[in-house]
């Protein structure tokens, strides 16, 4: 075992944001936030951002465009939020909310009543003032058990979706259920990612900041949202993250 002098790190150390977050997730553990299977769910989201160079790739970018131009457009957006993403990213989800308009529902996969009030209790904490969270009074189409618990004023009712670190099930569901899906899942694979109609696959904290700022821009112009929305492909930009991750595969082999 290390011990806990030599483990420490400062900000030079070239993994320090990853570092960080790693820290965010144990004290979320720790404080009842995040399930034990959402550290495994991270380690398998860094594995991914290493073939990405930890960073935010071009079509990512694009992706985290048309998602803002998308909550802009909606009637009724939600922005789902579970565990991990309270633990890494609580503030910017609720700025988000007040940039978009949307209502924040505390999702979660592996659910209980205790765990959705403390992760509201920590939304409100950053200033969200409506989160629907305990006593879910609906279910999602198709998915059975406590999997598929949510609220009719929310994401039941919603016509776009933003679900960061989603189990694939539950995202066809609400695809299947007629909804504007918006995944942030680093794991190109995934069937999250593959059956979304905005397939953001970036890290939640670097996908969240780029979309409430692109949401900012298009709340005073909505024409130029909808155009970046209509013009927006996503199979195109996902064959583009298969091509950059080949590509750069291609020059490692070549070391
Ligand atoms: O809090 P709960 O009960 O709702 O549970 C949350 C987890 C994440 C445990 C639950 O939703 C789950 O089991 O998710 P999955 O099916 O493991 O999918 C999570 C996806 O998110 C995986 O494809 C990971 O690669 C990806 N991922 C993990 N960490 C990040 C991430 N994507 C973006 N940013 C991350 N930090």
């Amino acid at each position: 075992m290390i011990p806990e002098k030599e483990a420490r790190y400062d900000s030079s150390h070239p993994r320090y944001r990853s570092l960080k977050e790693r820290e965010l997730l144990v004290a979320g553990f720790r404080a009842g936030l995040v399930v034990p299977e959402g550290l495994i769910a991270h380690g398998r989201g860094e594995m991914f951002d290493y073939l990405f160079g930890e960073d935010t790739l071009i079509p990512a970018v694009r992706a985290e465009q048309a998602a803002a131009a998308a909550l802009i457009l909606a009637e009724k957006p939600v922005i789902s939020i579970n565990g991990n993403t309270a633990a890494l990213c609580a503030e910017d989800a609720v700025r988000l909310a007040e940039a978009t308009g949307a209502c924040i529902e505390v999702n979660l996969f592996h659910w209980s009543e205790e765990r959705a009030k403390l992760i509201r209790e920590v939304l409100e904490s950053k200033g969200a003032t409506e989160v629907l969270a305990e006593d879910p009074d609906s279910v999602l189409e198709g998915v059975h058990h406590d999997r598929g618990r949510c609220h009719s004023e929310g994401i039941f009712s919603a016509d776009t979706v933003l679900i960061p670190l989603e189990d694939g099930d539950r995202a066809s569901a609400l695809v299947e259920m007629g909804k504007k899906v918006i995944s942030i899942d680093l794991n190109p694979l995934s069937r999250t990612t593959l059956f979304s109609s905005i397939s953001i696959v970036d890290e939640v904290t670097r996908a969240m900041p780029n979309i409430l700022r692109f949401s900012k821009e298009f709340a005073s112009d909505e024409a130029r949202a909808m155009n970046v929305m209509n013009s927006f492909n996503n199979s195109a930009e996902l064959r583009e993250i298969f091509r950059l991750v080949g590509q750069r595969f291609g020059r490692l082999g070549t070391i």
